[in-house]
């Protein structure tokens, strides 16, 4: 794997405010995507940010054993850049990230990149028609266009138990796995089954001493294509691309056609039913399995993939407990029965910062005189298709609130946030504009039109999950096809903002 490289001349950063056309903030899946079609797009003064070390986002923190995207990675990879050297149809975070990393090189952006470069505050100025964005060392940039590709899950949630703060072992989130931990022989603690924990569980149980899993809601789990491509195969998709892409796209109409049963949640039943078969084939101890069983509707939460998962619960040093966490002690954690639960590390698969914070980011972000993200946000995050926020001109945010998927992949959406971006972009260069800001009654009509969407689906059938916010309003959820959102954002409406000329003049 590559290791950073510095190339953003830093000079320019040094001596005072770095003027550019945009700033990209995060060199995950969605930035690089953005820094491409800029790029194809003959823009090329742009400012990728990036607070840590490397490109990646997600791939480069996740490296939990185990990790891996449950979407297909012919899928979860760019349409313009198909790898016919997929290992399987889910392989591991490691060849993700490789293909990031090759992506990177391919379209020279690590000149583009400036690593550890962590954004405190970005204002926009209305006299200016201008981002200033501030770095935590101090440096400032000035951009026309600012665009979040922060993604929203990567601030780790560490539950605050009673007693946390004496346990005397290991202690480590998913997203932030020590490696130099050794978990050989030793007793785990493992809080949370969500997607990460399902995934890492399996792994370590052969080679611990004692795995204790404490599961606050079960989750529905099916089964993963656990295929490898033959040689045969990838050549085929090396020689033949049209074989590549026809396979591409029918793995995206197999995964886009799940979303019916979502959507109209009496047809999820039918989906639950198969899910159960699983669990009961899998598990045959009935207390064991009424633990694992699910009491809401199939995908009101995420459903899980995992043929390991269920298994591993048949592993004599592997115990369930589902009796919620009393406290902690200095070498163990309590249960609500009293019973203790020996302890050298604690692992949290606990989740990410999941209210509408995930939105907000962590940094002072203000717009049109008045407006501060973090008051605006208070209640719940809004914006419209995701992309764009009233008060916030010319700022972008790709996989912004309510286009996160629970049934395809999140690259389709991003490529079409993407092509819509560079379309008002260029817009704003077609009209000499000074700014462009969505008009608010077009979001709230937007917003409005989402929640009807969502009212009959699964996730509002009456599951927690981290789609919610406090009030039970789902902030997080795309509630159709990706096709629909295609082609709503492919019939761009200019009319929807309010646009600033560079006289002042509102056109
Ligand atoms: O986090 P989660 P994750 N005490 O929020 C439990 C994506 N992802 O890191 O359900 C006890 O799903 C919590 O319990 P409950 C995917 O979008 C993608 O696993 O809230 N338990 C839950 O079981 C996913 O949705 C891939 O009752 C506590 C778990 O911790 C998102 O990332 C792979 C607790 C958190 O589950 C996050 O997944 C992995 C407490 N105080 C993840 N607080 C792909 O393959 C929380 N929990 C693409």
């Amino acid at each position: 794997m590559n290791s950073k490289i510095k190339t953003v001349d830093e000079n320019v950063l040094n001596k005072g405010i770095r003027k550019t056309k945009v700033v990209i903030v995060g060199a995950g899946f969605g930035g690089l995507c953005m820094a491409i079609k800029l790029k194809e797009a003959g823009i090329t003064d742009f400012v990728i940010l990036e607070k840590g070390g490397d490109v990646g986002g997600t791939w480069r923190d996740n490296t939990y054993p185990g990790a891996a995207c449950d979407v297909q990675s012919h899928l979860y990879s760019f349409s313009f850049e198909g790898n016919p050297d997929w290992s399987m149809r889910y392989p591991g975070w490691e060849e993700i990230q490789e293909y990031i990393q090759r992506t990177t090189d391919k379209y020279a952006l690590r000149s583009y990149v400036q690593y550890d470069a962590e954004v405190t505050v970005s204002e926009f100025n209305e006299q200016t028609g201008r981002w200033l964005v501030t770095l935590k060392d101090g440096k400032q940039l000035d951009a026309q266009h600012f665009i979040l590709a922060t993604g929203p899950l990567h601030v780790p949630s560490i539950p605050n138990i009673p007693g946390l703060s004496t346990f005397k072992g290991k202690q480590f989130h998913s997203a932030q796995w020590d490696h130099e931990f050794d978990l050989k022989d030793k007793n785990i603690v493992s809080i949370g089954t969500g997607g990460s924990a399902v995934q890492y569980l399996p792994e370590i149980a052969p080679i611990v001493k004692t795995l204790s899993v404490f599961q606050r809601t079960p989750a529905w789990v099916l089964p993963r294509d656990m295929r490898h491509y033959s040689d045969f195969e990838k050549k085929l998709f090396k020689s033949f691309p049209l074989m590549r892409r026809l396979h591409r796209m029918r793995l995206f109409v197999t995964n886009e056609s799940r979303v019916f049963p979502i959507i109209y949640s009496r047809f999820a039943k039918s989906f639950q039913f198969l899910a159960k078969a699983f669990l009961n084939m899998q598990i045959k101890d009935t207390v064991l399995r009424e633990k694992l069983t699910p009491k809401y509707t199939i995908g009101c939460k995420r459903v899980l993939i995992s043929n390991k998962y269920y298994p591993m619960f048949k592993q004599d040093n592997v115990d369930l407990i589902t009796l919620g966490i009393k406290e902690i002690r200095a070498h163990s954690v309590v249960d609500c029965s009293g019973k203790e639960h020996p302890a050298d590390a604690i692992l949290f698969g606990t989740g990410f910062v999941t209210d509408p914070r995930i939105y907000m980011k962590d940094f002072k972000l203000t717009g049109l005189p008045g407006r501060d993200i973090h008051e605006d946000w208070k209640e719940g995050a809004e914006a419209y298709y995701g992309i764009s926020v009233t008060g916030y001109p010319n700022m972008f945010q790709l996989l912004g609130p309510n286009t996160a998927l629970g049934h395809n992949s999140v690259i389709f959406m991003i490529e079409n946030q993407v092509e819509y971006i560079i379309k008002c972009i260029k817009k704003m260069d077609e009209k000499d504009g000074k700014y462009m800001d969505i008009n608010a009654d077009e979001q709230a009509s937007f917003n409005e039109g989402i929640q009807h969407k969502l009212k009959g689906t699964v996730w509002s059938s009456g599951c927690q999950s981290w789609y919610q916010q406090s009030n039970g309003k789902n902030f997080v959820i795309w509630p159709g096809t990706t096709i629909r959102y295609q082609r709503e954002l492919r019939n761009i409406n200019y009319d929807a903002y309010n646009w600033v000329v560079r006289e002042n003049t509102v056109a």
